[in-house]
């Protein structure tokens, strides 16, 4: 018999570790949780998302991505252990998912770009375990890969995204040229009742919000600076983890072509990007042992967010 009860959330699992819990976690809650195959990757991986839902059609609901990035390891490990914690406190009755889940459906991805994942396992060497992008050939044989956070229809090709194949932040050719973000756009599209979009990154430990491609404020700016500084109270309550808040582009740098800037222009009002631990210390290597530490803060703030979208 398969158990989640069994599995290490305190270690860095592969892909088909990460599929494997998601087979378990839907088959021990199978009237909440449902796979969804939205499509496959560039080297012919399925791309999974796990659908939190009490029943009726298209409500409203919450995105939720992660590993965009193959390096951001911390990223698929926070999602890993949200995936049991919402199916645990929904089972358990504990506020306030089941409130949450009787209004919205949560959508959950936690392996966005498993081709780059794969890749950061095959070595621990730093070409291999410091990979981000996608694995997809290019126009230069010698490089591989587009940055999946470069690729979006928002304002693809403008300041903030590199022309170059061999760049860690290549654009790619075209807007939405990557099949991964075809994928997801194409869910998220066709779903069209997505209230919050929120990617999950790391490291510099930071929530933040529209626009990356411009320094002009988003129309909602107020809003959104307002719930992402409570979401950072609510995180920063448990371990004391300091975040700081602001727009993309005036908190880390200029960037197009990023996911949460597409959902933000298409009406997807409620829409963040983390940047989870650590400041620097130890980067994209961060230790097993601070996994759920870094989850159980981070679904403070998620929590907060829901909770607040629910709400308006
Ligand atoms: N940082 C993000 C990146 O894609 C980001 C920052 C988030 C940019 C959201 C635009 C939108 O570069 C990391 N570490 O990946
Ligand atoms: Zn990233």
């Amino acid at each position: 018999e398969r158990k989640t009860k069994s599995f290490n959330f305190a270690a860095y699992h592969d892909l088909d570790t990460i599929y494997n819990f998601m087979d378990t976690l839907v088959a021990n809650h199978s009237n909440l949780i449902s796979k969804v195959n939205i499509g496959s990757t560039y080297e012919n991986r399925h791309m999974y998302v796990l659908k939190f839902s009490t029943g009726g059609e298209k409500k409203p609901a919450i995105w939720i991505d992660a590993g965009v990035h193959a390096r951001e390891w911390i990223s698929h490990a926070t999602a890993v252990w949200l995936a049991d914690r919402i199916a645990t406190d929904f089972k358990e009755n504990r506020t306030p998912v089941p409130s949450i889940l009787s209004q919205m459906d949560i959508y959950l991805m936690i392996v966005a770009n498993p081709d780059g994942y794969v890749f950061t396992h095959r070595s621990l060497s730093e070409f291999y375990r410091f990979w981000r992008k996608s694995r997809s050939a290019t126009s230069n044989p010698k490089c591989h890969g587009v940055d999946l956070n470069r690729n979006w229809d928002a304002e693809f090709g403008g300041p903030g995204a590199s022309d170059d194949p061999c760049a860690e932040d290549y654009r790619g050719p075209s807007a939405q040229s990557e099949i991964e973000v075809k994928n997801i756009a194409n869910f998220i599209t066709d779903h069209g009742n997505f209230k919050s979009f929120m990617t999950l990154h790391s490291y510099k430990q930071l929530l933040m919000y529209p626009y990356g491609y411009v320094g002009t404020d988003a129309p909602d700016r107020t809003e959104l600076h307002d719930v992402a500084t409570q979401a950072s109270k609510a995180l920063n309550s448990w371990h004391g983890t300091v975040y700081k808040v602001g727009s993309i582009f005036h908190t880390i740098e200029q960037a197009s072509g990023a996911s949460v800037d597409w959902a933000y222009l298409r009406g997807i009002k409620y829409s963040f990007a983390f940047e989870l631990r650590d400041t620097g210390e130890y980067g994209f290597l961060l230790p097993a042992d601070q996994i759920v530490s870094t989850a159980r803060e981070t679904w403070f703030a998620l929590r907060y967010i829901m909770q607040y979208v629910c709400d308006h």
